[in-house]
Parts: structure tokens; sequence; C-alpha cells
């Protein structure tokens, strides 16, 4: 039974997804992705944050880009934008074989973890990588221009509308997966980590299923999340400008305050230490949470499971 849980996004979640990777045992941790920014596109089954966590744990990934696999070629791409097909959402050629082959599994009866974990294991990820769901959950955005489904606010508008909220169709009929709430309520759990993603895209959809946000708060595991602003700045994608939007300050203690009761213990940026103290619900630790390196991600991952330590 897994010791570490970490509920992760995209970019930014899945850098210390890897980090604990490396400094746990294999079979110490799950790693569980957020689907609601899964979309069917080009008659294909695309699940983003799932992929990231992927290509990053077996080092496939694209780093510069942030998202798909490295060396990428896009004749696939040139090709469809040439007959006139479909061509804001960029499959890049190598890229396009994992949606295929899911889509197929999926298509086949296969559920989405069962598919997760093939093609982990096929890629040598040795580590549980799972979703949050076998159910389908869908993130809209409200925004000034109306209710758009994420990946057209997100990549078609390049996160240009005005937020004002998000719904998450599905989220309260979808169950947990089921691997994911024995985990919560086993006694060898250690610490449930919320990696430094996007708390109302990436983790609100996992909060948004009842069960699951239930299982977090009577989880005897210490919950710690990892914030995503640093110096009034998210490090990566939209989380910053949401924030500003929804009228809440853009500080790593304004995140701490969106996850409410569902934490025990809350890790903020070095350069945000002013603001430790405006946080008094749950313990902080400030530490350095910028992943430029691998070591850095490693270190993150040793300072967050140290902290959950002294929550235990
Ligand atoms: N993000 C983009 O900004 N533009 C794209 O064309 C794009 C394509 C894409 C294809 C597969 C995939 O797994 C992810 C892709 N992403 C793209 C990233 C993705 O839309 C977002 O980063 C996540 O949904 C947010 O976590």
């Amino acid at each position: 039974m897994s010791k570490v849980l970490a509920l992760s996004g995209g970019v930014g979640g899945a850098k210390l997804a890897l980090g604990l990777s490396r400094v746990l045992s294999v079979g110490e941790l799950m790693i569980v992705a957020n689907t609601g920014d899964d979309f069917e596109h080009l008659g294909l089954s695309i699940c983003p944050d799932i992929d990231t966590v992927l290509y990053t744990l077996s080092g496939l990934n694209d780093s510069v880009r942030g998202w798909g696999v490295a060396n990428e070629t896009w004749s696939f791409m040139d090709q469809l934008k040439q007959l006139g097909g479909e061509s804001w959402f960029q499959l890049g050629d190598r890229d396009l074989a994992l949606h295929i082959e899911r889509t197929r599994l999926l298509q086949q009866g296969h559920s989405l973890s069962q598919v997760t974990l093939h093609v982990a294991q096929r890629l040598g990820i040795a580590q549980a990588v799972l979703p949050m769901s076998d159910d389908p959950v869908r993130t809209t955005v409200h925004t000034a221009q109306g209710d758009l489904p994420f990946q057209h606010y997100f990549v078609r508008e390049q996160c240009r509308p005005v937020v004002s909220g998000f719904s998450f169709a599905g989220a309260t009929t979808a169950k947990p997966l089921p691997a994911l709430l024995e985990c919560l309520r086993s006694d060898a759990l250690e610490a449930v980590i919320i990696c430094p993603s996007n708390p109302f895209v990436s983790i609100g959809p996992m909060l948004a299923i009842p069960a699951l946000r239930e299982a977090l708060q009577a989880t005897t595991a210490p919950v710690i999340a990892v914030s995503p602003i640093v110096g009034g700045q998210a490090l990566k994608g939209p989380a910053a400008k949401m924030m500003a939007e929804l009228q809440l300050p853009v500080t790593a203690a304004a995140v701490a305050e969106y996850y409410g009761d569902v934490l025990d213990g809350f890790v903020m940026d070095a350069c945000d230490a002013s603001q430790a103290g405006a946080i008094t619900a749950v313990p902080v630790c400030v530490t350095q949470t910028v992943m430029k390196s691998l070591a850095d991600r490693e270190q993150l991952a040793r300072d967050v499971l140290a902290f959950a330590g002294t929550l235990a």
C-alpha cells in the first residue's frame, strides 16, 4: 500500500511528482492526475494532465514546451492544416500514438485507469499513475465571453477571456477511483501532497467530487498543499490571472485559504516568507519551491515529506 499520495495537474505538479518518485521507493508513491482538462478531439480521447505526468516520469516530456513529447515532429498537423482540418490544438506525431492507442483501448471497454496503468508500464514507469476517476468530469470556464470548455479557454482562446468561475460537469456523480479511496483510508498512508498545480482547474475538479473531498478530509494522513503562487505570480499557466479576475489576492496565503479545511499543512516559497504569519489555520513550511533542476525537484520532495513527518 502506498505511503504517499500525490495529487497533480500538469507541468508544476508533474515536476514534484517526479521528485517524489526519485526519493521514495517503488511502491511507496501513488500519483493521481486531474482529468477535468480531458476532452474528445478529432475522435480521440485526450487526457493532458495524465499525459504530462506519464511523459515527465518516463523522461519523454518536452520540458521547454511543457506538454507533449520532446523531439516531436508535426507532419500530421501540417497535413491536417492543408486539408482545412481543425488545427488549434496541436497533436504531435509521436504524441498522437498515445491518443490513438488510449482511444482504441477505451473503445474496447477498458477503463481509463486500466489504460493509464498499461501505458505507464509500457513507458517503463514503476509508480502507480491513475486518473482521479474513471467517470468523466469536464471543466467549464465561465468567462466574460460565455462558458468555454476548458481546452477552448486554455488553448484556443489562450486564457485571454476574463474568468468569473468554474463548473465541473459530472463531478457530483463521479466515483473516485476505488484504489484512491482505499489509499486514503489506509493506515499505511503517511502523506497526501497537493502538488503546485492550479488550485481552481487542476485540483478543483478533484475537490468537486464529493466522495473524494470527504475522503481527503477524513484521511488520518496529513494533507499538504504546495503553493503554485510564488512572489505573486504563477510559475506556469493562468492561476495568477484567474485569482486576480476572481478578485482574490494573488498570494500563496489566498491559495491556502481556498483549500480551506482540506489542508493540514501548507508549503510556500521562501520569497513569500512574510506571508507565513497570515496563515493561522494550518502549520506552514517555508522553503525553496521553484523547481528548475532535477535536484530542486528531489529537494522539494524531501522537504515536503520531512514537513509531513512533523504533522503526523
Ligand atoms: N497546450 C497548448 O497550449 N497548446 C496545444 O496545442 C496543446 C496541445 C496538447 C496536446 C496534447 C496534450 O496532452 C496537451 C496539450 N496541451 C497544449 C497542453 C494542455 O492543453 C494544457 O497544458 C493542460 O490541459 C493544462 O494543464
